[in-house]
């Protein structure tokens, strides 16, 4: 088979990447190791940037999010004692928009069809070759059988653990990473959310975050240590926790219930550069992962693919292939802006065991100065709902 892109990837930043050529008539294949259902069953992020609702407005495919999703003017963070609202709105003139990425992925995935983008679910054993030859493909077998797809450019939109970020030799690359020493344990559940803002907690006994999916179903997370399990945290030690760190107030308005789903995950900063080699570009988590501390994650690889996806029309319907060539380091750029404020957010919301009382105040008076300072909420704000694209 022959396509002019391969897209390895059926996650948020492949799909958007399809449809985008597609609109554009460029031809183009998903390629994804897992069934459509598994990728929808992963809960993953909850709030969306400017540049994502815009793309998905580019399609014509955000009736839904502007239906049910969430306008959001602003956040909170809390420490024990105080409440301090970042005005996002009023700071910046822009705000954020509270919509599930599994909704999002959703919206994308029903318009495949309709829309010609053909993704090949049930894809193993997927397979880079001669990404730096003019001819690149992808191997993988399917229903037992070896398949081949040959392409002009290949684009790896396959996560963190996906092969594409593998294929580049290592000595053409680096990576840059800190790994957290905690994990976030998220639990979704059918109540009604506890604030009508998200909450983000420093409290004594840990982080937490309240947040939500809509007015009825809300999303909640602490962090744990990495040796921690799921199946040691039953719901009701999961709502007790919550209930401490986000302090008496929130508590009041905590509604518990049954969790839909839980799980553990780790918290890392991780870039590999380049994000290009040869005929290959790197999207999304295959090529940066951010601590979710600043909802940053879904949104990068959001602007990945708008960069990817003009440099790929500028080459193959204009011939610009200085476009390809730039790509990596205008798409870097951003991604290290988020990276920063992800892992000073984090810094800043988290208690790591090995801070001692020094840095405890540090964090006291970074809260103490954010509370007194417009200039010091205003450069939160403008990162939260996301730097220019
Ligand atoms: P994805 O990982 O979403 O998609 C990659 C796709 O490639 C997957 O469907 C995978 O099955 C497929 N793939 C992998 N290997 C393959 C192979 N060998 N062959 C073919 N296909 C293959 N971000 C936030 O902003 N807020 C959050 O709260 C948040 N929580 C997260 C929780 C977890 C547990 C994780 C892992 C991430 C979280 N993120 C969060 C970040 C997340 O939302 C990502 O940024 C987002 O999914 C990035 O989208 P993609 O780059 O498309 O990668
Ligand atoms: C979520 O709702 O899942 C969410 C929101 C904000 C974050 C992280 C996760 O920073």
């Amino acid at each position: 088979m022959k396509t002019e892109v391969a897209i390895i990837g059926a996650g948020p930043a492949g799909l958007l990447l399809g449809h985008l050529l597609r609109a554009e008539g460029i031809d183009c294949v998903v390629i994804e190791r897992q069934t459509g259902d598994h990728v929808l069953s992963r809960i993953r992020a909850g709030v969306l940037e400017s540049i994502t609702v815009e793309l998905m407005a580019r399609l014509g495919l955000d009736a839904r999010m502007r239906a049910e999703g969430l306008v959001h003017g602003g956040f909170n963070l809390a420490d024990g004692e105080r409440l301090i609202r970042i005005d996002v709105a009023e700071l910046t003139g822009q705000t954020v928009l509270v919509y599930g990425q599994t909704e999002l992925t959703r919206d994308l995935m029903d318009a495949a069809g309709p829309r010609g983008l053909e993704v090949v679910y049930g894809a193993d054993d997927v397979a880079l070759h001669a990404i730096d030859s003019d001819a690149p493909y992808v191997t993988y077998t399917c229903k037992g059988r070896a398949r081949r797809i040959d392409a002009a450019i290949v684009v790896g939109c396959d996560g963190f653990h996906g092969p594409s970020r593998r294929a580049i030799p290592a000595s053409a690359g680096r990576v840059f990473e800190r790994v957290y020493p905690f994990g976030w344990l998220g639990i979704l559940a059918d109540v009604p959310p506890c604030n009508h803002e998200l909450i983000y907690a420093n409290h004594e006994r840990g982080f937490a975050l309240a947040s939500m999916r809509s007015p009825t179903r809300s999303r909640y997370y602490i962090d744990v240590p990495l040796t921690e399990r799921i199946e040691d945290w039953d719901d009701d030690r999961i709502w007790d926790e919550l209930a401490v760190r986000l302090g008496p107030d929130a508590a009041a308005h905590i509604t518990r219930g049954p969790a839909l789903e839980k799980s553990i995950a780790p918290l890392r900063s991780f870039v590999f550069e380049p994000m290009r080699h040869g005929n290959l570009l790197l999207c999304g988590d295959a090529a940066h992962i951010v601590p979710p501390t600043g909802a940053k994650g879904l949104n990068l690889a959001a602007s990945d693919i708008h960069y990817a996806s003009a440099a790929l029309i500028g080459w193959l319907r204009h011939g610009d292939r200085d476009a390809i060539a730039a790509y990596s380091d205008k798409a870097l750029a951003r991604v290290w802006k988020s990276e920063r404020f992800s892992w000073s957010l984090t810094r800043l919301m988290h208690r790591f065991p090995e801070d001692g009382a020094f840095e405890r105040r540090m964090q006291v008076a970074e809260l103490d100065y954010i509370a007194s300072s417009e200039a010091a909420q205003r450069a939160i704000a403008e990162n939260y709902v996301g730097l220019p694209v």
